[in-house]
């Protein structure tokens, strides 16, 4: 694909022109990656056009009964699943940009007094779970500027939103916003092992998260340096541990070959097949960023995002996306230090505490106490200890205030790679017991009440047993 289709591209043309005749504007946008990745690109087109706006990166439920009240608000990654134009003037001007399945059709805005602009994929026969996000969506936009330096943030975007979970590249839409920043000579796309930490965990420790399969190194380095060494990688660099990125291409070869051949006896017959998926992907390198920083690698940068959205500091992120290279960073890395000591403190009392449970066809624990942000990043941590052929679930109460339940799941990728939609089965199975939920195949949640969990366990193994 090299072009968006023609009424897209129709579209952007009018959100320009709204933008262009308004003064007074508002963004709203999602609080993950991905959405302040498209706030930071919306401000920045705002920025750069001299308007005058505010931007708010708020949750899913603080769209419910929003007061309309700026000339032109605009919605990136989120909007078209929820009536965020409920309370809309006849004068009011609403753009939204969102790859969630929308809730209203292509001809919605013929039928309202005021000027509302919907831009979403899949008016268009287009796939917005993995061929564009919300960053990407907002990069079009200022494309359509004439800002094509924009463009490495939607990458950044797409990574963040797991774009290329299934092929473990960027497709579709994806691929054009890539183009781009490649073009423009922000962004390598590298061939590489598909290891988290390519800049800055050395490479033993990054080998010792491999959790997609429990191999002999994982969450155990001494193995890790011991492969290492079979394999004749050094170590070190000086005295420096080498990362992924370190690695030349007949290093990352043997390391390859071997990791594939670890898996291929350790998984069965019927996953074999995607073994090479699982140890390879296309990753990211931004070139203008210092090596050996977490900002040169997409994933790691997504990452420090989502610490930011977790710890309610969405403002850091934005300034960092928005280019801060010095007051933002120190920041960040105080809120990265305190986020890592949580998320270790509370893995070792899962652990220590025996907390994981096994009920037929899955794996589950109770995080009473931890908070609900982080439920997801800790149940995908802790796979490693459990059972990879089973999906973790974890529960935990939402807030103080409020006693019902988060559930968080995540899985292996190979569960994904074998067609098990994780995401609808948390929806369809949420809804059961009253609640709501989706999410990606391999990593999703769900909101349920309080007094809902043990029906909630059994009808998700249940629904397993039908769908396996
Ligand atoms: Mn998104």
């Amino acid at each position: 694909m090299d072009n968006l289709p023609l009424k897209m591209q129709k579209s952007y043309k009018k959100a320009k022109e709204m933008i262009e005749a308004s003064e007074d504007i508002k963004i709203y946008s999602h609080n993950d990656c991905d959405g302040i990745s498209a706030g930071a690109i919306l401000s920045t087109i705002l920025d750069r056009q001299e308007k005058e706006h505010e931007i708010e990166i708020v949750s899913l439920d603080k769209l419910e009964n929003l007061e309309i009240e700026n000339e032109l608000t605009l919605f990136s990654d989120l909007g078209s699943g929820q009536n965020v134009d409920e309370l809309a003037k006849d004068s009011s001007k609403i753009i939204i940009l969102d790859h969630h399945p929308p809730l209203k059709n292509l001809d919605y805005s013929h039928n309202v007094a005021y000027d509302y602009l919907e831009i979403n994929p899949h008016h268009h026969g287009i796939d917005g779970s993995h061929y564009v996000c919300g960053g990407g969506l907002s990069y079009f936009l200022a494309k359509e500027f004439g800002y094509h330096d924009l463009s490495w943030i939607g990458v950044l975007s797409a990574i963040g939103d797991m774009q290329n979970s299934m092929t473990g590249k960027l497709e579709g839409l994806n691929s054009i916003i890539l183009n781009d920043s490649v073009k423009q000579g922000y962004v390598s796309s590298i061939n590489d092992l598909s290891l988290y930490g390519r800049q800055t965990r050395p490479l033993f420790v990054a080998l010792s998260y491999f959790s997609d399969v429990n191999l002999p190194i994982t969450n155990n380095r001494t193995e890790a340096i011991a492969l290492m060494k079979d394999l004749g990688i050094p170590r070190k660099i000086g005295d420096r541990s080498r990362t992924l990125s370190d690695l030349d291409g007949v290093e990352k070869g043997k390391l390859f070959s071997e990791l594939v051949r670890m898996l291929s006896k350790e998984v069965p017959e019927r996953y074999v097949k995607y073994v090479p998926k699982l140890v390879a992907a296309d990753s990211y390198e931004f070139l203008m960023e210092t090596d050996h920083t977490f900002l040169r690698d997409a994933s790691e940068f997504s990452t420090a995002m989502n610490a930011c959205t977790r710890n309610n500091r969405e403002d850091i992120a934005l300034k960092i996306l928005k280019g801060d290279r010095i007051a933002a960073l120190d920041e960040l890395e105080i809120v990265s230090k305190e986020h890592r000591r949580y998320l270790a403190q509370n893995i070792h009392k899962i652990e220590e505490e025996d907390m994981i449970k096994n009920l037929g066809k899955i794996q589950y624990f109770d995080g009473n106490g931890i908070k609900s942000s982080v439920v997801g990043t800790i149940a995908g941590m802790i796979l490693s200890y459990g059972d990879w052929r089973k999906p973790m679930i974890g529960f935990t109460q939402i807030s103080e205030e409020d006693e019902n339940l988060k559930v968080s799941l995540r899985c292996s990728r190979l569960l994904a790679y074998d067609g098990i939609h994780f995401g609808n089965i948390i929806r369809k199975v949420s809804k059961k017991v009253g609640g709501s939920g989706g999410g990606h195949s391999v990593a999703c949640g769900a909101y349920i009440p309080h007094d809902k969990k043990e029906k909630f366990l059994t009808l998700f193994n249940e629904q397993l047993k039908m769908d396996i």
